[in-house]
């Protein structure tokens, strides 16, 4: 019996995943309203997939309840924010996990952290809990990390082909976990220690938050000289050993914008790249919020009324909105007094969540002359007829019309 513990963006498609392929599995939260939906049918984030694999669940006898119950692996999925000040991971949401399986778990079973943790999270607050419950680690109860790798946009896919890694302190306990995931993971699956699990998945997104930082400096100096930075991308790119990234208005999301802070928090003296990264990253919106003046004085827009900005979520194609650079510039422009007056639009947001949102595209785009597009969804993408009288600052480089301002 597997209880997956955390049922939001990885934990729910992990316990679907397994369930859906014959594995015995609970999925806790301790959210009452997320368990009441799925009870009753309902699933509480839209993915590609993700509604096939729940009445697949289902029939597999699938359970949600708020309780932690009695099983011999859990799969703990909840978040780890880092610690505004410190930069350091904050573990407190898988540490109150870790404390509520104690009281419930099997001899022998097997604690399985999914959650992304800096390298040395487990040793430092994971194991002191299990040790003040009198637990042995390794007889009693067994540790083990297998970080999430999955992309919102394509999660089922993901699951099912991509290679994971798994850390365990007993490489045997390795293996019993390799062959529960075996259950649906098509991909790889490489056996390790927990520390360099850990390690290298902060590595992982790390490396992208770098790569797109390059893109996005590139941005800025190719606008300085007058070069269209795509173009430089695109043949830079045809070297068969480069590969940069594509610039953009910011970097959001829960994970590329977190996880390189934790190596900064925790080796400040030695993350140079990481940190000038995470800044250059950190203040593009601002740097496009700069831009769209520009754009508003090139084009005599003197009233911020009819400026839109086409995109609310952290990427395309996702209804997740959780520091995205939309809701970044829009928090910007408040200081600025004058926040309230740009208009929005985003097709993947239902509810209203800023002033002046828009749940009509033509609606929106009869209220303004200049339209930034900051998420390249593809409902934009399917009707770019619709933006040929319009000013047109594209971050996302896909409207191809006369006199389009790209960053
Ligand atoms: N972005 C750019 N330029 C690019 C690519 C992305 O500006 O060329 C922006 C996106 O618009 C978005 C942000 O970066 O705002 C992050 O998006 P993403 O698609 O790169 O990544 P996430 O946050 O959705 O998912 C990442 C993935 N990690 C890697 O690709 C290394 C995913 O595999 C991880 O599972 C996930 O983080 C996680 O949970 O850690």
């Amino acid at each position: 019996m597997v209880n997956v513990v955390g049922l939001g963006y990885i934990g729910l498609p992990t316990l679907l995943m397994m369930a859906a392929h014959g594995v015995e599995a609970v999925g806790t939260d301790y959210k009452r309203e997320r368990v009441e939906t799925l009870n009753v049918g309902q699933l509480p984030l839209k993915e590609e997939g993700l509604e096939e694999l729940y009445q697949e669940a289902r029939k597999n006898g699938v359970l949600f309840t708020t309780e932690y119950v009695k099983a011999d692996t859990y799969i703990i999925s909840v978040p780890t924010p880092y610690e505004e000040i410190t930069k350091k991971v904050d573990a407190s949401y898988v540490v109150t996990a870790v404390r509520s399986v104690l009281p419930v778990c099997d001899k022998g079973s097997v604690i399985v952290i999914e959650s992304t943790v800096s390298p040395g999270t487990i040793d430092t607050y994971i194991r002191p809990v299990i040790q003040e419950y009198g637990l042995v680690i390794g007889e009693d109860v067994h540790l083990a990390h297998a970080p999430e790798r999955i992309i919102p946009g394509n999660m089922i896919y993901e699951l099912l082909h991509n290679d994971r890694t798994i850390g365990a302190d007993d490489p045997v306990i390795g293996e019993k976990i390799k062959s529960l995931y075996s259950f649906f993971c098509q991909g790889t699956i490489t056996v390790t220690s927990i520390r360099a699990a850990e390690m290298s998945k902060v590595v992982e997104n790390t490396f992208r938050d770098i790569n797109i930082a390059y893109a996005n400096e590139l941005a800025r100096i190719c606008h300085e000289q007058d070069l269209d930075v795509y173009e430089i991308i695109r043949i830079a790119n045809q070297h068969p050993r480069v590969n940069i990234l594509s610039p953009g208005p910011g970097v959001g999301g829960h994970c590329i914008p977190i996880d390189p802070w934790f190596l900064v928090g925790d080796f400040p003296s030695l993350t140079h790249v990481i940190k000038a990264a995470r800044e250059v990253n950190d203040s593009m919106p601002e740097y496009v919020l700069g831009r769209v003046s520009e754009v508003m004085n090139q084009c005599g827009i003197e009233d911020v009324s009819r400026v839109g900005f086409y995109g609310l979520t952290y990427k395309a194609d996702v209804d997740d909105v959780r520091d995205s650079p939309t809701l970044q510039m829009l928090s910007s422009l408040k200081r600025h007094l004058c926040g309230n007056r740009v208009k929005i639009y985003d097709p993947m947001v239902d509810r209203d969540i800023v002033p002046n949102q828009y749940h009509n595209l033509d609606e929106f785009l009869q209220a303004v002359d200049l339209v930034v597009i900051l998420v390249d969804h593809q409902e934009i993408k399917e009707n770019m007829d619709k933006l040929e009288n319009k000013i047109v600052f594209d971050t996302r480089h896909i409207c191809r019309q006369d006199g389009v301002y790209y960053l």
